[in-house]
């Protein structure tokens, strides 16, 4: 097996390739190291103290666990120092962090969802970290309107599984690359250069318990699946849901599959359970790049102009046969 740590890796993009900026190198540098400690911290648990509820609630009215909250920390202290943000927004503050003023402003602007998956993290299932990196266009103060690019505006997009192995998953934008965490020696290994999404799929994700809320696209789509070899699709199909996204899209990179969080009609001002700018985005464009395919069931999710920092957005993604089925179930129903 090839030994190429991530650090050869991100300098044969740079210098070989001329795929990313030193700068852009040295941010990712940082992230990559910030990721494992949170995977070190994620590893001790209860032995760390680290499991539990913060008593705190985030912008989204959602409990934060403390997990949430030291992830949050180690990324945003990690970050701060090296020169190469000007701010970066994230799951748990209600607004974006200016990189205070004793430290250099760089060019970038860093997104993350530190913890994906709380609801996991007390039971002992895998959770991870999404991220995404994006231009601060010049002469723009890094306030809340420099985040709001479309999704084909990023330039990195990646997360870390914290499963059996911690795994870490990026796209520079020339397609998809996947490092384990060689824990002994505490190095990024490449472990698979290539991920690609199996077009054909017989395994569906979706939270089955909201089905009653669903758009008829949905439900027609469904209902045909769990007809299985009886029904129009003429084949069996698997169900799987982890409850953390990271671990569900890591799935379908392996192999294959389609993942959908839809709009729901429970709550009109949350079209969707899943944020645009640092879940949504950054997955989609490791999806597509995997050669996947990524829609809110009426376009193509890295194309939404956000008007919001944690807007809300339905998401279906993963093996592109059977995304494009779902969108043209949404056509035919209109
Ligand atoms: P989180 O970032 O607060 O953990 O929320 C996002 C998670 C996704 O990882 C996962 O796909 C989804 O929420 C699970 O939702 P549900 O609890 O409805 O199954
Ligand atoms: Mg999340």
């Amino acid at each position: 097996m090839s030994r190429m740590t991530l650090t050869q890796y991100l300098i044969e993009q740079q210098r070989d390739l001329n795929q990313i900026t030193g700068n852009l190198r040295l941010l990712l540098e940082v992230v990559a190291r910030a990721v494992k400690a949170i995977s070190v911290n994620v590893g001790k648990g209860a032995i760390a103290g680290v499991l539990g509820e913060a008593g705190t609630d985030n912008v989204q009215g959602e409990a934060q666990k403390r997990l949430d909250v030291v992830a949050n920390e180690i990324l945003l202290l990690s970050n701060e120092w090296g020169g190469h943000l000007a701010a970066m927004a994230s799951e748990e503050m209600p607004l974006p962090y200016a990189i205070p003023n004793r430290y250099p402003r760089g060019e970038y602007l860093l997104l993350f969802d530190p913890l994906d998956g709380s609801s996991n993290i007390d039971v002992n299932i895998s959770v991870g970290t999404i991220f995404s990196v994006l231009h601060c266009p010049e002469g723009i103060e890094p306030n809340e309107k420099a985040f709001l690019q479309a999704g084909t505006q990023q330039l990195v997009a990646g997360y870390a599984l914290y499963g059996p192995q911690t795994i870490l998953v990026l796209t520079l934008g020339n397609g998809v690359v996947s490092f384990t965490l060689d824990r002994e020696f505490g190095t990024w290994v490449l472990t698979n250069p290539a991920m690609r999404i199996p077009e054909e799929t017989r395994e569906y994700a979706i939270n089955a318990s909201n089905s009653r809320f669903w758009d008829p696209a949905i439900r027609r789509y469904i209902d045909e699946v769990i007809a299985g070899r009886e029904g129009p699709r003429g084949r069996d199909f698997n169900m799987r849901w982890v409850g953390s996204m990271v671990g569900d899209v890591h799935r379908l990179l392996t192999r294959g599959g389609i993942f959908m969080y839809p709009r729901d009609k429970r709550d009109p001002s949350k079209p969707g359970r899943l944020r645009l700018l640092y879940e949504a985005n950054p997955m989609s464009f490791i999806i597509e790049q995997a050669g996947g395919a990524s829609s809110t069931g009426h376009g193509r999710i890295l194309e939404v102009e956000p008007t919001e920092l944690h807007q809300r957005i339905p998401v279906i993604l993963g093996s592109s046969r059977e995304v494009e089925r779902v969108v043209r179930y949404y056509t035919e129903a209109a």
